[in-house]
């Protein structure tokens, strides 16, 4: 890797792994190969699924509604999830095998209580910036590769907005584990690939 490349890794946290509360198949067993993406990287980025409790993407905060509904928000359609990644809980910690320690720097997201954030650089309403866009500009950094859970959600919607922002992506596919809610999986490599993301 270039001095210019960087490596993000996307919600490798106990609750999108198995025993967790929004688990994704598999979710743990990427953990070597990322803990081996990381040593070999130039520059870490990770991102934390991060939400107050009674957050809106909660099923539980919508009366009559079941963990994967959708539901119409202000800022566009949002699947609705079981309780999760709730700020200081031990599901919303990083996966207790992975090497965090190289991390220059960890995005925290979906913290605002009316809306949630799939994506490392934009909220849902694809407008609210994390910030992370800048951060990378200003320490030059121009490739991305991204690994890390889920494929179809937080993994795909950051490598979307990575490349509408300039930068060069690839996705390694074989550090990612997808949820696959509705032929979302398909839909989202799709998706990917028709923006110009490398998948590998
Ligand atoms: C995610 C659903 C809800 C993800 C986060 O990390 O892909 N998915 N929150
Ligand atoms: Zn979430």
């Amino acid at each position: 890797m270039a001095e210019t490349d960087a490596l993000i890794v996307i919600d490798l946290q106990n609750d999108f792994c198995p025993g967790g509360a929004l688990a994704v198949t598999g979710g743990d067993e990427i953990v070597p190969l990322v803990n081996d993406m990381i040593r070999h990287a130039n520059h870490v980025v990770m991102t934390q699924d991060w939400h107050p409790a009674g957050h809106s993407s909660f099923a539980s905060s919508h009366p009559g509604s079941k963990a994967f509904d959708h539901m119409d928000m202000p800022y566009g359609p949002q699947t609705l999830w079981p309780d999760h990644c709730i700020q200081g809980s031990k599901g919303a910690e990083f996966h207790s095998g992975i090497a965090w320690t190289r991390a220059e720097l960890i995005v925290r997201k979906g913290f605002r209580p009316a809306i949630d954030s799939y994506s490392a650089f934009f909220e849902n309403d694809h407008k609210t910036p994390t910030g992370l866009a800048g951060y990378l500009r200003e320490r030059g950094i121009g490739k991305l590769t991204l690994a890390g859970l889920a494929t179809d959600f937080c993994v795909a919607y950051s490598a979307l907005d990575a490349v509408g922002q300039g930068f060069k992506v690839t996705v390694r596919l074989d550090a990612c584990r997808g949820i696959d809610l509705g032929g979302s999986l398909d839909k989202m490599l799709g998706r990917m690939r028709a923006a110009g993301v490398t998948l590998i």
